[in-house]
Parts: structure tokens; C-alpha cells; sequence
């Protein structure tokens, strides 16, 4: 399976409202659903994930994240995103 396609699969479950961008709120509800991470690791992470820096996390700012190996925290965040996978069917 490509990126993208984990992409998108990984977007949709996160865009609740299915507006084609992730809020701030969307990604706190997916992040702390499965995770015990801080507010502030969380924060961090979205502004990390927000490549273009205008507070929503669209389908670019992911597939820069998850397909550019110079994010050192790529991996991290894949972790932290996979937990978040809704129906918990691994994919
Ligand atoms: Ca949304
Ligand atoms: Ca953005």
C-alpha cells in the first residue's frame, strides 16, 4: 500500500466533520482518544504537522510529513497517528 493511500485513509478517520482539513480539535480528539501524551507534546506536534503554518492540517501538509524523510520526527508521529487508527483494524 502507497503512502498517499495511508494518507488518505489516515485523513479521513481524523477529519471527523469531513471538511477536507484537521483542525486543531479534530487532531486533539484522534491524539488523546489513544494516547497519553501532554497537551503541549500535542501541540507541538500539530504545529510540526501544520508544514504551511495556517493553523488546519490539510491532505498536503500530511503527505509532506509522512513521505519527506527529513522530518525527523516522521516516525513519531506515523506512531502517534497509527494509534489513532478509529476502527482499530491496523490499516
Ligand atoms: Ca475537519
Ligand atoms: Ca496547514
Amino acid at each position: 500500500m502507497g503512502i498517499s493511500v495511508q494518507c488518505d485513509k489516515l485523513f479521513d478517520s481524523i477529519d471527523q466533520d469531513q471538511n477536507g482539513e484537521i483542525s486543531y480539535l479534530e487532531f486533539l480528539a484522534a491524539a488523546m482518544d489513544k494516547n497519553h501524551l501532554s497537551m503541549k507534546q500535542l501541540e507541538d506536534a500539530f504545529k510540526l504537522m501544520d508544514v504551511d503554518g495556517n493553523g488546519f492540517l490539510e491532505q498536503e501538509d500530511f503527505e509532506q510529513i509522512l513521505g519527506d524523510s527529513k522530518f525527523n520526527n516522521a516516525n513519531e508521529i506515523r506512531n502517534m497517528l497509527a494509534n489513532a487508527d478509529m476502527d482499530g483494524d491496523g490499516r
